[in-house]
């Protein structure tokens, strides 16, 4: 157990402590960080969130140039997602997002509407949104290919239904839902819907520049009112940095709080947070502005070529295979022959940081991930399958 000292102690002293403590954290830099989608921040964030540290977005009188910034990187993210007007804010990750989202729908919806559909392959902050907002999820099946079933989903509404989500690159397989029917049906039926583009938001736009088939996900959908897209994903931004955009400015009103003591009376909230990072956001703006498409393109075409040799590997080892074609970079590794399960423990004992899911090991091959990493990732996991067949 730690007290607080009563004297503090050096900083040279607290300093070799930490790194000693700290120890025990996994690093990117080792590589062995296969299962997660943060990654190392880019190194020109470090500058700008320490110039930043003192700002508070959750003050827009004291911080007016600050709130500015967020607006525009919201507009770049808006412009990313084909929608240059949208607003939102840049938050403290895709659970705040997501949960921004469903508040602004249940709000919307005014009414004893309930209910909101999503697939059984949302992420579980939309289970703790439900849990906040006393709504219900009504989760639907997935098709064969892993996506939420349309029939299902359509088949769901009822006049309680305040939302349906879709999900752009899921949590374990990074597959995309059937957006453009959804957004058909959510428009027929006048019903909010919600993509959560958290992962997604920045590997599809870039895909597709790259010449890869990318069904529409974003705001070029007439029926999408908002999406959550966080750039402390594949956005490479320093933590904590997530982003939520919706189609109207007015759509946030539902949510508004004035805070009558600030900004000469004219201060309102619309996120959960008050007092809230201007280092974060700014860190986004500067990072934004600073790789552009170009920049993001070249990482996303990288990870995919990543991903591809993942692929190649994972087909030639017996015993293990692909749970489904990746869309993007994250690889669902199971087996039809020897518990997942077993796998993925004998590859911890092996040092690697892999995620397990339901049936499945999911890699996701983030920006830190270097080749020499994913042949090292195969052989273990090659040395792993033989050791568990015998
Ligand atoms: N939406 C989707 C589709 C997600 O996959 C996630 C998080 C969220 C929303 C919530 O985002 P925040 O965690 O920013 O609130 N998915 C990651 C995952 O489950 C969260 C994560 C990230 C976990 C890094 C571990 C990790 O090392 O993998």
């Amino acid at each position: 157990m730690m007290k607080l000292y009563e004297k503090g102690l050096p900083e040279n002293v607290i300093l070799k402590e930490l790194d000693s403590k700290l120890k025990e954290d996994f690093t990117y830099d080792s590589g062995k960080i296969v299962g997660s989608m943060c990654t190392q921040p880019h190194p020109f964030t470090r500058q700008v969130y320490l110039k930043c540290l003192k700002k508070n977005l959750g003050d827009p009188g004291l911080f007016k140039a600050s709130s500015k910034l967020e607006q525009e990187t919201v507009g770049m993210l808006g412009s990313l997602l084909s929608h240059p007007d949208a607003s939102g804010h840049i938050v403290s990750g895709g659970t705040e997002a997501n949960i921004l989202a469903l508040w602004v729908a249940r709000n919307l919806a005014r009414n004893k509407r309930r209910e909101v559909i999503v697939p059984v392959s949302a992420h579980c902050s939309l289970d703790k949104a439900a849990d906040l907002l006393n709504l219900e999820l009504v989760k639907v099946k997935l098709n064969d290919h892993f996506q939420m079933d349309v029939k299902q989903a359509e088949d769901a509404i009822t006049e309680k239904t305040v939302a349906i989500v879709g999900v752009a690159g899921t949590t374990g397989l990074g597959v995309v839902d059937p957006l453009p029917e959804l957004s058909e049906i959510a428009l027929t039926h006048n019903i909010y819907f919600h993509v959560d583009a958290a992962f997604g938001g920045f590997v599809l736009p870039f895909l597709k520049e790259l010449g890869c088939n990318v069904p529409d996900f974003d705001f070029r959908l007439p029926g999408v009112c908002s999406i959550t897209v966080d750039p402390h994903k594949m956005g490479l931004a320093p933590i904590p940095a997530g982003g939520i955009l919706f189609r109207d400015a007015d759509m946030m009103k539902s949510i508004s709080t004035r805070i009558p003591y600030l900004a000469g009376g004219r201060a309102e909230h619309t996120t959960i947070l008050g007092t809230r990072s201007g280092a974060s956001s700014i860190a986004v703006w500067a990072l934004l502005t600073h790789l552009g498409r170009q920049g993001y393109r070249g990482l996303v075409s990288r990870c995919m070529r990543l991903t591809s040799k993942l692929v190649e590997g994972i087909r030639r080892i017996d015993g293990v295979c692909l749970v489904t074609e990746p869309t993007m970079n994250m690889v669902g590794i199971k087996s039809d022959v020897m518990d997942i399960q077993l796998v993925a423990q004998d590859l911890r004992r092996r040092g690697w940081a892999v995620s397990l899911l339901p049936g499945y090991i999911r890699v996701v091959v983030m920006p830190h991930v270097k080749s020499s990493h994913i042949e090292s990732f195969l052989q273990d996991l090659e040395n792993t399958v033989k050791k568990l067949s015998e």
